[in-house]
């Protein structure tokens, strides 16, 4: 049981509740449970196991919380969703899956239309039923014919983070087991996309078999879907497919370099081979029947006149090219990160003082952090206000003057307001150290105001980055429609940095986009929009899209000590 079947669990009670008129306090409680739980640094299973820590002290887990996340360690369900489940069509949940479909949707389809599955879904949206409901425009209708259609090709795919809380608790249990030589996770999680469809994991072994037999008797397998002496094949709970494959150390390189992708690199790298004589595959790089290369990456790439490339910037976007002329980026690294950007404190939505954050900052060996308490627009989370950012900025005016090596800088998450106005004065934005501005409201006005919107901000003189600048929710919302070419120009021009926010559910900018604002001369900043302490290692994750984007270090100004990042934000340079 990984975190985030625990959290999957507390999910599923929230929508059941909510689907069942429950009281809203009571699925608001399970939902940010299952948050709190997905991002918890720990694994919960170890913890209720040895038994050392009170659950409880978690923030948001209160007693019968922690009771049944012990509940679910020990016995592998949770009774109380079970019991939920029973009381509804079981065709019901699958229509949570369906885009824009929430539990409040599926209850008044439910209700109103006796909505039990997609295909009586199908058939109410024929009959011309559902565009009568409150609720359900004529978007709202294309969008569930889409999402129907979707859901029957493509199987769901999973978050970059919860996918590597699974590979690496599989990868370790298989080290544990011995007889492992090499083991590797190819695959779209190699090359570190923000989503994963299934895992593709290579091993040399002496005793393949043995592994192979190891692997299919995992805790967490749910299903063994096919097993031989060399591969296998097996769904976690939960529906994550893994992979497994066992391959002689002369082919592992080429076994490595055919199964991390991505198709469309490997089809391009294959057209090259070809034309120099060459014939490749997953067993190596042949001339004949003789294989000229295959233990490493390198010496296929080598062989072909190419660099090695890291895995994330084999998608066939130019990489290629830039191989063959040696002029492949110097990815960024997570070690180049000097600071993180954007967190929020328990004065708004986070679950920890700032003193806190700092605290774990610190531990990551950061030099600073921005303190980004969203301002008082957004209501739902408490915003600031003048008065109360302003009392905020003196105690962390307070804690810098006596800290030693390490700063808080006195920032906002400021709201980009529907009409284009800022949520904060200027004299207030004025005294700020560094300004983040995000768009949360008016997301579905026309393109041109919300590219005016973002334009604007990036223009102000005290806004020195934009945050999350798409607004997606990966999976679950698609980025509003500004135009983000004008955006990234302004930006470029005014001197306003982008944010690559690397929460997992955001992953925003998009990698396709940041790669563009390069090429017009955007400078980055990366974050990680932690709501806890434990959040804070989500920079992981800005790193690997920044890398998927092709950025350097110097294109990132966190990346540079304090005082060289201070000297190079808008608000120093005008
Ligand atoms: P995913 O699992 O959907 O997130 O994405 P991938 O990239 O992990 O795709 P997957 O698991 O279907 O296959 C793993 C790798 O194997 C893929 O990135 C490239 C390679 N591969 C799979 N099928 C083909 C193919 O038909 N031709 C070539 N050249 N390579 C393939
Ligand atoms: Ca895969
Ligand atoms: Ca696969
Ligand atoms: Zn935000």
């Amino acid at each position: 049981m990984q975190n985030p079947d625990i959290a999957r669990l507390f999910d599923e009670v929230a929508d059941l509740l909510e689907i069942q008129d429950a009281n809203p306090f009571r699925v608001r409680a399970y939902r940010n449970a299952a948050r709190t739980i997905r991002d918890f640094p720990e694994p919960l299973t170890d913890l209720v196991r040895a038994g050392t820590k009170d659950l409880t002290e978690i923030p948001g887990i209160g007693d019968d919380l922690a009771e049944k996340i012990t509940e679910i360690v020990t016995s592998g369900a949770l009774p109380l969703q079970q019991q939920l489940a029973r009381k509804l069509p079981a065709g019901l949940l699958d229509l949570l899956r369906i885009p824009g479909l929430g539990p409040k949707r599926v209850k008044l389809l439910y209700k109103k239309l006796k909505v039990k599955s997609a295909a009586d879904l199908a058939k109410a949206l024929d009959a011309g039923k559902v565009q009568k409901l409150k609720g359900f425009g004529p978007k709202m209708e294309e969008k569930m014919r889409a999402g129907l259609g979707q859901a029957q090709v493509t199987e769901r795919r999973m978050l970059l983070n919860e996918a590597e809380t699974q590979a690496t608790a599989v990868v370790a249990y298989l080290q544990a087991g011995g007889g492992v030589r090499q083991i590797e996770v190819a695959g779209s999680y190699r090359r570190r996309r923000e989503t994963i469809g299934d895992l593709d994991i290579l091993v040399t072994s002496d005793s393949s078999a043995q592994v192979m037999d190891r692997f299919a008797t995992y805790g967490d397998v749910a299903d063994v879907v096919s097993k031989g002496d060399t591969r296998a094949t097996v769904k976690l709970r939960g529906g994550l497919q893994v992979d497994l494959r066992a391959v002689e150390p002369a082919a592992y390189g080429a076994a490595l370099q055919y199964f991390t992708g991505s198709k469309a690199h490997n089809v391009e790298l294959r057209k090259i081979a070809q034309e120099q004589g060459y014939k490749l595959n997953e067993y190596g790089l042949f001339k004949g029947t003789r294989r000229v290369a295959g233990k490493t990456e390198a010496e296929i790439y080598n062989t072909l006149g190419l660099d090695w490339m890291p895995p994330e910037l084999r998608e066939a976007r130019g990489e290629i090219a830039l191989a063959r002329e040696h002029r492949l980026p110097r990815l960024v690294e997570l070690t180049d990160m000097r600071g993180d950007l954007q967190m929020h404190t328990s004065a708004t939505d986070g679950k920890g003082t700032f003193e806190e954050m700092a605290q774990a900052a610190r531990a990551l060996d950061y030099q600073y952090i921005a303190i980004t308490d969203h301002s008082q627009r957004v209501t739902m989370t408490h915003g600031l206000d003048p008065r109360r950012l302003r009392a905020q900025w003196k105690a962390i005016d307070a804690w810098n003057a006596a800290a030693r090596g390490f700063t808080i800088l006195k920032s906002v998450e400021l709201d980009i307001l529907e009409n284009g106005k800022l949520d904060l004065p200027d004299d207030v934005l004025a005294e700020a150290d560094y300004v983040v501005a995000t768009i949360h409201y008016g997301l579905t006005q026309a393109e041109q105001q919300l590219t005016r919107r973002l334009v604007d901000a990036a223009e102000h003189p005290f806004v020195d980055a934009i945050g999350h600048p798409t607004g997606r929710l990966v999976g679950k919302r698609e980025p509003y429609p500004a135009d983000f070419e004008a955006v990234s120009r302004a930006c470029a021009a005014a001197g306003c940095a982008l944010e690559l926010n690397g929460h997992p559910e955001r992953m925003d900018l998009p990698d396709t986009l940041a790669a563009a604002a390069k090429q017009w001369g955007v400078r980055f900043v990366l974050s990680t929009d932690s709501h806890q302490p434990g959040n804070l290692t989500f920079m992981r994750y800005a790193v690997d899209l920044a890398r998927r984007a092709g950025l350097e270090a110097r294109d990132i100004l966190n990346t540079r000590p304090l005082a060289a990042f201070q000297r190079e934000l808008k608000r120093a340079r005008q």
